[in-house]
């Protein structure tokens, strides 16, 4: 069987190719929810609703695993997923992403940017002191940066304003931070970006460090496929598949048809 991923739309391709780089034996099946995107902007409610959904969609198709790759989603649905699918192993990108940083980061000093909605579950803060008691997190919502990867605008003068606009202030003077968190899928493409405008900084992004949880998981689980053959990946989206083909060129090298 394959391992589902689910995401809110596009961006959770960044866990997607992640996922295959570690585990490219496995069968993939991805779901983005183009139709309701984004997530990011809605209640925990709405969120939990819609991840709820989708997720049973993915389901239905047969799955060994769920990857909720989505962080918005992680944040505000993982137990209601786990509750809703008891035996399937479900795994989200907060908690990797969270232990990942706590560990990377030099003084405890993290900054988590993500979607609003991410912001106001405040999963991240708590999974982080749940690792390292003392670190001192602040949470920066930075909507503009999900329009601008989804624009294709990963580097230049805008991106540049942007990031600037944002990280300025949370990354100079005496309390400066020293780990960024990539709290959001799109995030990955601005990693570039943010190790040249801040290379004193550990840029810490979730999905290679879900990928490896999700191995660890397969394995404990007696899940893994077996030999090197490279698995089939599916792609399916709820809504304008030419869109979802289209944004996909940022975040993943290869071409993904219209219809797959
Ligand atoms: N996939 C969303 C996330 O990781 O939070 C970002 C896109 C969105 O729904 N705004």
């Amino acid at each position: 069987l394959p391992i589902g991923i689910f995401d809110s739309g596009v961006g959770g391709l960044t866990v997607l190719k992640a996922v295959r780089e570690r585990l490219p034996q496995e069968s993939l099946i991805y779901l983005g929810d183009t139709a309701r995107l984004p997530y990011g902007t809605k209640s925990a409610q709405t969120v939990a609703a819609y991840a709820l959904e989708a997720s049973r969609r993915l389901v239905s198709y047969g799955i060994k695993a769920l990857l909720v790759a989505d962080n918005t989603s992680s944040a505000h649905a993982l137990e209601a997923l786990r509750a809703e699918f008891p035996g399937l192993p479900v795994i989200g990108v907060v908690e990797p992403g969270a232990t990942a940083a706590a560990a990377a980061s030099a003084r405890g000093r993290i900054v988590v940017a993500a979607t609003e909605s991410t912001v106001q579950a405040g999963t991240y803060p708590r999974a982080i002191l749940h690792s390292r008691p003392n670190a001192q997190v602040t949470q920066l919502p930075c909507p503009l940066f999900v329009a601008m990867v989804e624009e294709g605008l990963v580097e230049g003068d805008i991106a540049e304003q942007i990031a600037h606009h944002y990280l300025d202030s949370l990354f100079s003077g005496a309390e400066a931070a020293d780990c960024l968190l990539l709290g959001c899928t799109h995030f990955p493409a601005l990693a570039p970006l943010f190790r040249r405008l801040l290379p004193e900084v550990a840029v810490v992004d979730s999905a290679s460090t879900t990928a490896m949880v999700l191995e660890d998981l397969l394995s404990l689980r007696r899940l893994r496929t077996p030999g090197r053959e490279p698995g089939a990946v599916r792609y399916l989206a709820t809504d304008a598949p030419e869109r979802f083909a289209r944004v996909a060129r940022v975040f993943v090298p290869w071409t993904i048809a219209e219809r797959d």
